[in-house]
């Protein structure tokens, strides 16, 4: 039978993607990622993953994306996304592990007998996957280790090309909901640009356009979306300067550029000279990030982050709840421990939302922002959107203003439901979302800055032996092992003021990730470099301890 899974083939096809020796691969926050040289193996078990999953669920189409997203260009990594464009569901997650780290092809076979055991799967049933990556080097290789996975095991392949990862998302969500009542768009490219320029410009009909913003596309797949996307919005609607859009010279992706460098180094990228009052963005390497800035008159840099983006969306939509009347609907945010403390003061006291926290990793906030009937879930580092749950949607549908002012208060929530992306953050979306509201606001990025003042914040990577004995609790705010840090830690936090310092293992690159803040910047840095240092000595630093700012 054409869709049976015949284990001959795959240990066929599998002795051409061997797994090295000695390596332990983990799906980490964002699925596997690591040098693209390690990969091929992890890949090619992925294809099959996505194929059981498929088979799991009904046939629906899964998505795989290869893409490192954020890490330098010789990093890769791959992950796979659930039928509606969210993350893998997580208890699937182990799977992926086991599998990856099968050693040989016997090993391997023994693995998927395991899960479709495990899972009741009918091998009979024909799978589905569609996969895209991004635009590093390492993509084609990987990419036909990936069919040679899905080929194995007769699957159907839809092969979506170079895109960003918030597109891959979208389009499995198409995929599966096409002829549906809840039809999500076009499975195409063009269907994702149609659907956010008309909602982009039903919500800002009618307001004076606003001075260019500058986007830098960190090199990456972003620039040609972006150009893309602009054009099907059109100049008179909204006008971009792209920088950092050379996608095809290796070496340039998020090299000095991108959102991540902007945001932990909390500085301009290379080739950005903005002055004052211009505007101006930054994604990463795949899209699926953004955050805003700007310089003062003195030239000071002003970073508006996924805090910023959360507090800006939450006030707009929870005005428009309002005026539309629909006071039953509530709104929720969710963050991580990353998130700035003065935003979530800003968010509690002033904007008076529930706001949770959970552990890093768009998977984790997305659920919890699924427990509101609108649910704003950032990042501070700019990953992050808005879910409208079927309840919203339903009564932001259906229900008709008694006023004119409440049927243009609908009118615009209805466009805010196609505008952002309900899969995943994207940065692309977001940036409409962001413009479109600062459009009907008619604010400068100044005047949206000035909602609060962030608490002065640090990021260090701390390179250690062996990360993974780092272990957290309380949605990684306290560590519980190595034993006897986290009490250290605790011990510096107490002598700077409003001082708040967490330690946690990287799930997506090869480093512990240490955070402070305090009430002024040098407090701030000494803090981070003190907690950073400690963990250096007690925990295996390898490479260097981390000593700016001591
Ligand atoms: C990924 C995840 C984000 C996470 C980031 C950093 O982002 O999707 O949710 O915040 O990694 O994770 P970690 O601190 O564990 O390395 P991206 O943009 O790299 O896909």
């Amino acid at each position: 039978m054409q869709n049976s899974i015949n284990y001959d083939q795959i240990k066929a096809a599998a002795v051409y993607h061997p797994k090295p020796q000695n390596i332990k691969y983990t799906y980490g926050t964002a699925g596997f990622r690591m040098k693209a040289d390690l990969l091929d193996s992890v890949i090619f078990r992925v294809g099959i993953l996505g194929v059981l999953r498929s088979k799991k669920l009904d046939s629906k189409t899964i998505g795989i994306m290869i893409t490192a997203s954020h890490n330098p260009e010789q990093d890769n990594g791959v992950k796979l996304v659930d039928p509606y464009g969210e993350m893998l569901e997580q208890s699937w997650e182990d799977y992926a592990t086991l599998l990856a780290n099968a050693q040989t092809e016997d090993d391997l076979v023994d693995v998927i007998k395991q899960i479709i055991s495990k899972n009741d799967i009918d091998e009979s049933k024909p799978a589905s996957v569609v996969y895209a990556r991004d635009t590093r080097p390492s993509g084609p290789a990987l990419v036909s280790a990936l069919v040679d996975g899905l080929k194995a095991l007769n699957a159907k392949i839809i092969d979506f090309g170079i895109k960003t990862t918030p597109q891959l998302h979208y389009v499995t969500r198409c995929y599966n909901t096409q002829g549906t009542m809840d039809s999500y768009g076009e499975p195409t490219e063009e269907g994702y640009y149609k659907k956010l320029a008309i909602a982009f410009r039903k919500i800002v009909v009618g307001k004076p356009r606003l001075s260019p913003i500058y986007i830098d596309a960190a090199n990456g797949v972003g620039a040609p979306k972006m150009r893309e996307l602009a054009k099907h919005i059109g100049n008179d609607n909204l006008e971009v300067i792209l920088i950092n859009d050379d996608y095809t010279t290796q070496g340039k992706l998020n090299y000095q550029c991108g959102a991540d460098f902007v945001k932990t180094g909390q500085k301009l990228p290379f080739g950005c000279s903005i002055k004052y009052q211009d505007r101006a963005a930054s994604f990463d390497g795949d899209a699926d990030r953004i955050v805003y800035y700007y310089v003062d008159e003195d030239g000071t840099f002003r970073l508006l982050d996924g805090d910023k983006i959360a507090g800006l969306a939450g006030g707009f939509i929870i005005d428009l709840v309002k005026t539309a009347g629909l006071e039953g609907i509530n709104v929720g945010v969710v963050q991580t421990a990353y998130a700035n403390g003065s935003s979530t003061t800003y968010l509690e006291k002033v904007l008076n939302v529930p706001v949770s926290c959970v552990p890093t990793g768009v998977k984790h906030l997305h659920h919890e922002a699924e427990k509101y009937d609108v649910g704003v879930y950032f990042e501070a580092n700019g990953h992050g959107t808005v879910l409208f749950s079927q309840k919203a949607l339903k009564t932001i549908q259906s229900v008709k203003g008694q006023t004119a002012e409440q049927e243009n208060a609908i009118e615009k929530l209805r466009a805010l439901t196609d505008l952002i992306n309900q899969t995943v953050g994207d940065a692309l979306s977001d940036l409409l979302l962001v413009e479109a509201i600062l459009t009907n606001r008619q604010w400068t990025l100044k005047q949206w800055d000035q909602a609060y003042s962030d608490l002065p914040n640090r990021l260090v990577k701390v390179v250690v032996e062996n990360r993974h004995i780092f272990k957290t609790t309380d949605a990684e705010r306290k560590l519980v092992e190595p034993a006897g840090l986290q009490e250290q830690i605790n011990k510096l936090v107490s002598e700077y003021k409003d001082g708040r310092s967490f330690v946690r293992p990287s799930g997506t690159e090869d480093v512990v990730r240490v955070y402070a803040e305090a009430a002024t910047r040098e407090e701030c840095d000494k803090l981070a470099y003190k907690v950073a240092g400690l963990v250096y000595d007690q925990a295996g630093g390898t490479g260097g301890k981390p000593k700016e700012f001591l």
